[in-house]
């Protein structure tokens, strides 16, 4: 009992808050309580422009009515089904608009609840995928350096974020890492793809070269780097990976939880950059981020070297309690239904230029030292203030969110992604007020 706070209902001592300065936090919070389309509603009442789509994952804007909708009904009609042994219509239905949506060669879908999981369950199908073929000496993972792929322990293993990595042992061994592909010596001030470092990816070929084909599974990447502070691939180098990975009988794993569902102007950036990987790991836009869901996508080959043996014997041992929920199956019909009626997931075309104008338009504001775009991203790098890295790009998130703007930061650089759903007025009026916070001395 002594432990227990003593608590009221609006006592924020109890919730260990994910990713937060928590005490930082807990003495000036910042509470959303309702939200519609581009705008969210602050405990205080005012209305905040959502410059990220919540944590990239709004893509459609906020309570749609087609997923409010489908999860109100689903909620009465079916609530639970057990997903081992056994199934309901909805997810076998979304599957197969999910691989009506992929790159042609995806053939195949499992559901899990976040993109970590996701990511987890991606590793496990590459690994055990090489075994079913006879090839169990090849276990190693290849990631990225600056990579983000979750929070899990296979997710940080091949992540390269040494502060989600640093604190938690030795990880998962037989794990190499590519170098990034950040060159803003060379690339600052790019629009769209860099020009410099597609060769980065022949770092592959001497990774291979180091431990030999024979014992590498996979290479995950994130095709834009999203977390870390928006990495644009640059040119030729996403197909020079393809060709390397082919050579070498080594999968080739597209982490899209970000670039999924049309932020870049197609549903899927493996589709924008023309680039078929072998598995896709997706989540966030998948429902909007309205429920917890994740898809991983594999082509027929990965799918049918499992479907082997006795017909009663499970061929992967590998499932989540709430994999294809019922309720997070209708939010994702639901979700798929309102890019369809709207086109969202090829709306970011028709916008990236005017976006690209006028976030490059920010150029002589003080302290930018980069600015970077694709699609619907875009990322303002910011010179730290001295001694105190991050201080800088946090003081412009705070300005911004008392501003009515909500803008997402990571290191020193401010990173957008607003939804799909944004007008030209709102890009105006979204770079008019970060305009204003980077002009006043932050
Ligand atoms: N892979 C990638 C490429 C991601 O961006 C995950 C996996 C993990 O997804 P879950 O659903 O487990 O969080 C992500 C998530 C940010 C930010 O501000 C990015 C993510 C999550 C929260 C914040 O950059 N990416
Ligand atoms: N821990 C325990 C004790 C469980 O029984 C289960 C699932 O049955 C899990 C963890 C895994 O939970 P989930 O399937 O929701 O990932």
């Amino acid at each position: 009992m002594s432990n227990r706070l003593n608590s009221t209902p609006n006592d924020l001592r109890a919730f260990w808050m994910p990713f937060t300065a928590n005490r930082q936090y807990k003495k000036e919070p910042r509470l959303f309580v309702g939200a519609k389309d581009m705008h969210y509603t602050t405990h205080d009442g005012r209305q905040v422009l959502d410059g990220t789509a919540g944590l990239w994952c709004v893509n459609a804007g906020h309570c749609r009515p087609l997923i409010t909708e489908a999860i109100r009904e689903q909620a009465g009609e079916l609530d639970y089904a057990p997903a081992f042994q056994l199934g309901h219509p909805k997810a076998f239905e979304l599957a197969n608009r999910l691989i009506d949506l992929a790159p042609d060669n995806m053939a195949h879908v499992l559901y899990t609840n976040s993109g970590s999981e996701s990511v987890e369950t991606a590793l496990k199908v590459a690994l055990a995928y090489q075994r079913v073929k006879g090839q169990g000496s090849r276990t190693r993972l290849i990631g990225r350096e600056r990579g983000y792929h979750g929070v899990n322990f296979g997710g940080i293993s091949v992540g390269g974020i040494v502060s989600n990595r640093k604190m938690f042992g030795t990880l998962l061994t037989g794990v190499d890492h590519l170098p990034h592909t950040h060159q803003p010596a060379k690339n600052a001030f790019t629009k769209g793809m860099p020009e410099h470092g597609g060769d980065l990816a022949d770092e592959l070929e001497r990774i291979v070269t180091l431990h030999d084909a024979s014992t590498i599974a996979a290479v995950i990447v994130e095709p834009v780097s999203g977390s870390t502070g928006v990495l644009i691939p640059p040119k030729g180098y996403l197909q020079r990976l393809r060709e390397i990975c082919t050579k070498h009988g080594i999968l080739l794993i597209f982490d899209e939880v970000i670039t999924g569902f049309g932020r870049l102007g197609a549903p899927f950036a493996a589709q924008y950059f023309d680039v078929k990987p072998d598995i896709m790991v997706t989540a966030k836009g998948l429902t909007n981020g309205v429920i917890p869901m994740g898809a991983v996508f594999v082509t027929a080959e990965i799918h049918d070297a499992f479907m082997q043996g006795p017909e009663h014997m499970i061929e992967f041992f590998h499932g989540y309690t709430y994999s294809g929920n019922p309720i997070a199956s209708a939010a994702a019909l639901g979700t798929l239904d309102t890019y369809k009626e709207e086109g969202l997931l090829t709306r970011a075309s028709e916008i990236a230029s005017y976006w690209e104008e006028k976030l490059h338009s920010l150029r002589d504001c003080p302290n930018v030292i980069d600015i970077r775009n694709l699609g619907l991203i875009g990322a303002i790098e910011l010179k730290p203030i001295d001694g105190e890295p991050t201080k800088r790009a946090f003081n412009a998130f705070l300005n911004a969110y008392n501003d009515g703007l909500l803008i997402r930061t990571t290191g020193d650089i401010i990173a957008l992604s607003p939804p799909l759903i944004i007008t030209h007025e709102q890009i105006d009026e979204l770079f008019d007020k970060l305009r204003k916070v980077l002009m006043n001395n932050i």
